[in-house]
């Protein structure tokens, strides 16, 4: 039985790919800062696989070295690493932005996921095995009128997803990106600040990604055979065709 630690595991995303998981008997650790929804989420898929959860805030080192150390024996050699927790912050122009968003963005999209992979990765360098899976964006291979710090974050998350791939060579350790373009999930709700409505309206007149349409690319990913490493895919809705080119019915 293989074991994954998801981050973001409460929402969207990474809630959809522990479920996927669950089903397809892996060992889970689901990561997130809600606590009540990492319960709810462990107690629902305890009854498919073994689930652990840990509850910190990628932004806190200490808290990222101390959960990956405290980790119960049985779920300590993580085979799997989902780099996944990360949100957009605003979307301003750059003479705008709120610099709490920036902040935001990158301490979490970015240093967030250098602090889990480097609590992490020892554990693959010692057992000379992996799997590191980077979800970046679109906006990471492109940029979007007011996407800026977003945009810049994603970037930066492929580049370390290239970099950790080249340092981590010869070591038997997977290492790729998932870059999905428009996904239904509580993406936009968060980077409007809870404004529903404009949130919604991202997603209308056309069929978004689901979340569960990544989890289950991401499960492909993983059950390749172990010389096979998709190394970076991205994916968007049929409707979309760059990040500001999307067939919009209504
Ligand atoms: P959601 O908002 O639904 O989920 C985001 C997840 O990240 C939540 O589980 C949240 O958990 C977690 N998270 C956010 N901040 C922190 C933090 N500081 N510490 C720990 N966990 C955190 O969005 P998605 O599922 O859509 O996003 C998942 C990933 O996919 C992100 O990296 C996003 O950038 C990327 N992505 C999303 C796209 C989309 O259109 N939706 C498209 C391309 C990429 P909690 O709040 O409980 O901590
Ligand atoms: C999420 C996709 O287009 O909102 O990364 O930036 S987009």
């Amino acid at each position: 039985m293989r074991t994954a630690l998801i981050t973001g595991a409460t929402s969207g995303i990474g809630r959809a790919v522990a479920i996927r998981f669950a089903k397809e008997n892996f060992r889970l650790i689901l990561c997130g800062r809600r606590k009540d929804r990492l319960e709810d989420l462990q107690r629902k898929l305890s009854v498919e696989t073994e689930v652990h959860f840990l509850n910190f805030d990628v932004r806190n080192r200490d808290d990222v070295f101390h959960s990956i150390e405290q980790l119960p024996t049985e779920f300590r050699d993580i085979d799997i690493l989902i780099n996944n927790a990360g949100n957009a912050h605003g979307l301003d122009p750059i003479q705008k932005g709120n610099m709490d968003d920036w902040d935001a963005m990158l301490d979490i999209n970015v240093k967030g996921l250098l602090y889990m992979s480097k609590a992490v990765i020892p554990g693959m360098l010692k057992r000379q095995a992996g799997h590191i899976i980077n979800i970046g964006s679109t906006a990471g291979k492109e940029v979007y009128p007011n996407g800026n710090v977003y945009c810049a974050s994603k970037h930066a998350v492929d580049a370390i997803n290239q970099g950790m791939r080249i340092d981590l060579n010869g070591n038997g350790i997977r290492v790729g990106a998932i870059n999905p373009g428009l996904t239904q999930t509580e993406f936009s709700a968060v980077r409007f600040k809870g404004d529903h409505e404009k949130a919604e309206k991202v997603y209308q007149g056309f069929k978004a990604l689901q979340a569960e349409d990544i989890a289950d690319i991401i499960h492909f990913v993983v059950t390749r055979p172990y010389h096979v490493n998709i190394a970076d895919l991205t994916v968007m809705p049929t409707a979309q065709a760059t990040s500001t080119i999307v067939d919009k019915k209504a």
